[in-house]
């Protein structure tokens, strides 16, 4: 029986796979974890919850051998705009918490997932249908965090035997949690505004195309990722996903075919802008579908319909 412990339970992507491995896995065997308990009535309180700082290795070692974890996916990190304004302790709160996980990971035995990030590329990495393994020179810390994260788990896989699998997610869009301090968060932040005002104002700029994908199919691939016989996978860590490749102005061209009379406007935040220009506009994730059926289910139109009538029903609009 798969027994799975997350950290960063309570964010963007936290949030939504512990709901869903708690359905697929039962209640009792996916404990969350996070920095500060959640509010009461949160759905990640519905089953096992533990307070934990990544960056305290003894408590993570601890808490992993009472619940008797088979599995650890680490989703604690800051994301990219939070990471520049504070980079030495993005280092020690991204890097320490990944290590440490690891390690309980290799003294436990345990089967170990980590997201990595189109932002594990830099600017001199080829911009358009950006191949698995290329040139990675990024110029954020965050994305620094990235690449020797992937290079890390590689690591533990080679040198441990750590079962140690990964991908490189896109922006995630999701209306069950807002994102907190990332580049690619205005596209969320869209069809929030949109229901609410019926406009917005990018802190992006038009033309900048960055990937995407509905939070479904981000939780959808990592368990798809995890269940996957050891034996498909030539790569372990750090497979490109995406589903779509989109700049605000085709989001704003989708939100009108349900909102007509939605306006868009720009206030370019230099910072975010030009992170999200040293990222690639597009990737391709032909490995993730060759090795272990990579199989996105949202494009853009529907996205846009799912997002926007989940956010009307909790706005009672
Ligand atoms: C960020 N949402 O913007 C995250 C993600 C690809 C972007 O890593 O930092």
């Amino acid at each position: 029986m798969k027994r799975i412990m997350i950290t960063g339970a309570c964010g963007q992507i936290g949030t939504e796979l512990t709901a869903k491995l708690r359905e697929i896995y039962g209640q009792d065997n996916v404990l969350a974890t996070d920095l500060r308990r959640p509010e009461e009535g949160s759905r990640v309180l519905e089953g096992p919850f533990e307070e934990l700082d990544v960056t305290d290795a003894e408590k993570m070692d601890r808490i992993a051998e009472a619940f008797k974890a088979d599995t650890i996916m680490h989703m604690a990190a800051l994301l990219s705009a939070t990471a520049e304004k504070n980079p030495v302790f993005a280092w020690n709160l991204n890097m320490g918490g990944l290590l440490n996980a690891l390690e309980v990971a290799r003294k436990h035995n345990m089967q170990f997932f980590t997201p990595s990030s189109i932002g594990a590329f830099g600017p001199n990495t080829p911009k358009d249908d950006t191949p698995q393994t290329t040139i990675q020179r990024p110029t954020t810390m965050y994305g620094v965090n990235k690449v020797s994260g992937e290079l890390l788990c590689d690591y533990y896989f080679h040198r441990f035997g750590v079962d140690t699998r990964g991908v490189r997610f896109p922006g995630l869009i999701s209306h069950v949690k807002e994102p907190g301090g990332g580049t690619t968060d205005y596209a969320v932040e869209i069809y929030f505004k949109a229901v609410r005002e019926g406009k917005y104002t990018s802190y992006i700029d038009k033309g900048t195309f960055m990937d995407m994908m509905f939070m479904d199919d981000a939780i959808d691939a990592i368990i798809k990722l995890m269940e996957a016989p050891a034996d498909k996978l030539e790569d372990r860590n750090a497979f490109n996903v995406t589903a779509m490749s989109i700049d605000p102005e085709m989001v704003a061209a989708s939100i009108r075919k349900e909102i007509p009379d939605f306006e868009l406007d720009y206030d370019v935040d230099p910072v975010r802008q030009a992170i999200a220009e040293s990222w690639p506009n597009s990737i391709d994730a032909s490995e993730a579908k060759r090795q272990w059926g990579f199989d996105p289910k949202f494009d853009l139109d529907t996205m846009t319909k799912e997002m926007l009538s989940a956010i009307r029903e909790k706005e009672n609009k």
